[in-house]
């Protein structure tokens, strides 16, 4: 049923278009509103799910995935919802072992030591074995009943590349930054693959109904702003350019795209001429400094700091209503400038999404 093509265009129709709306530079009513890393950790209603099952099992099973993307919405007006996955199922796809340890995050046992190893890479094959996360976010888009948007997404290249020779989360990337001294040939080579790999990724992600698409470029802080235009600005222009193209020749409609390069405060001006539609901002960047970078004609998204959120509800309001106020209410989407963390009071996330009079005051204030 999940395959059926009846299934994945017979969507209930979408009642909240403010997100979509805010991405393609439209008018709204009100200031859209998500949270990365929204279905996770500080959840109790999540970890439940995560005492019964494995990390993959739940990104596996079209069902558990579509319950725990369905969780924050219950609790909080989020104007979004992003697919629960991983960006490194990727890497399994490509024959890779990862497993997700608790209190320490992922965990390849055998990363790649040298670069002969790209040639063992199963790239042929890979996105039908990634078809499990297209029927979670079919099943997601029915029964989320047109609330809000599903949004898709994906690791960059070199984040993907990152944890594929670091063989899990890196304070200093180390080893990485040696391949791109020592073996630029071959890191361009593995970089070109996965590029590959992603863009028919998200192709099937759109198929399969995402109605935007994030990419992560999680490890940008590591890059400086010459290694970002060698290793991560060409792949992600590709991205885009490529999806865009595959989807016009299936005769699909193109979907909006978000590039996120954490810690890319250094190249805001390169991220915004890479065709996206959304351009995501960490904390580190002055929002106005940002829109005097990248121009009008894109929209911005985040960027409070996660840490933030465990000041007291005086501070956070004001340290919200001073973002918004600096980024304005057009071509804006309001986030943090990542992902929400584990211990995060629920009543604190509650507060910023669901309070109706918090969010007028927010429109307000513009
Ligand atoms: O056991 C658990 O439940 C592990 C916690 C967890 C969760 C909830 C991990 C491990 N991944 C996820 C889900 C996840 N990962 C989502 C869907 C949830 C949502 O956003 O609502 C998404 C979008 C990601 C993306 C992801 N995974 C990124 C990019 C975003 C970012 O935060 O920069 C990265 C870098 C990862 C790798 C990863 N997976 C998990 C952890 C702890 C990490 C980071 C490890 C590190 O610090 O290097």
């Amino acid at each position: 049923q999940f395959t059926d093509q009846l299934w994945k265009l017979d969507f209930p129709k979408l009642k909240n278009d403010r997100l979509l709306r805010a991405a393609s530079g439209k008018e709204v009513d009100k200031v859209p509103v998500w949270v990365m890393r929204q279905a996770g950790r500080y959840l109790p209603e999540f970890q439940e799910v995560r005492a019964k099952h494995d990390f993959f099992t739940v990104c596996r099973t079209p069902e558990l995935a579509c319950e725990v993307t369905l969780q924050p919405l219950r609790r909080y007006e989020l104007d979004a919802s992003i697919i629960f996955s991983d960006i490194l199922v990727i890497p399994q796809a490509l024959g890779m072992i990862v497993e997700m340890h608790p209190g320490l995050g992922p965990v390849f046992p055998q990363p790649l030591t040298s670069p002969s190893e790209i040639d063992q890479l199963q790239e042929e094959g890979a996105v039908a074995r990634l078809l499990y996360v297209g029927k979670a976010i079919t099943l997601t888009r029915h029964k989320i009943e047109g609330k809000v948007p599903l949004i898709g997404f994906t690791g960059a290249p070199f984040t993907l590349m990152g944890y594929m020779i670091e063989g899990g989360g890196s304070k200093t990337m180390s080893k990485t930054k040696e391949w791109l001294e020592k073996y630029p040939k071959d890191v361009h080579k593995l970089l070109s693959l996965l590029t590959r790999v992603i863009i028919d990724y998200l192709v099937m992600q759109a198929e399969s109904g995402a109605q935007l698409l994030q990419v992560f470029e999680s490890s940008a802080d590591h890059l400086t702003r010459e290694h970002f235009i060698e290793f991560s600005a060409p792949y992600l222009k590709d991205i885009r350019t490529g999806v865009q193209q595959k989807l016009k020749e299936k005769n699909l409609e193109d979907v909006p795209m978000t590039v996120f390069a954490k810690g890319g405060g250094h190249s805001l001006d390169i991220q915004a001429k890479l065709g996206y539609e959304t351009l995501g901002l960490d904390w580190t960047v002055d929002p106005i400094e940002a829109r005097k970078i990248v121009g009008e004609n894109i929209t911005l998204q985040g960027n409070l700091d996660p840490q933030d959120l465990y000041k007291t509800p005086e501070e956070i309001r004001k340290l919200t209503i001073n973002m918004v106020q600096k980024f304005g209410k057009h071509r804006y989407i309001a986030n943090l400038g990542h992902g929400i963390t584990p211990q995060t009071p629920l009543e604190i996330h509650a507060m910023s999404t669901t309070e109706e009079s918090f969010k007028d005051k927010l429109v307000n204030s513009l």
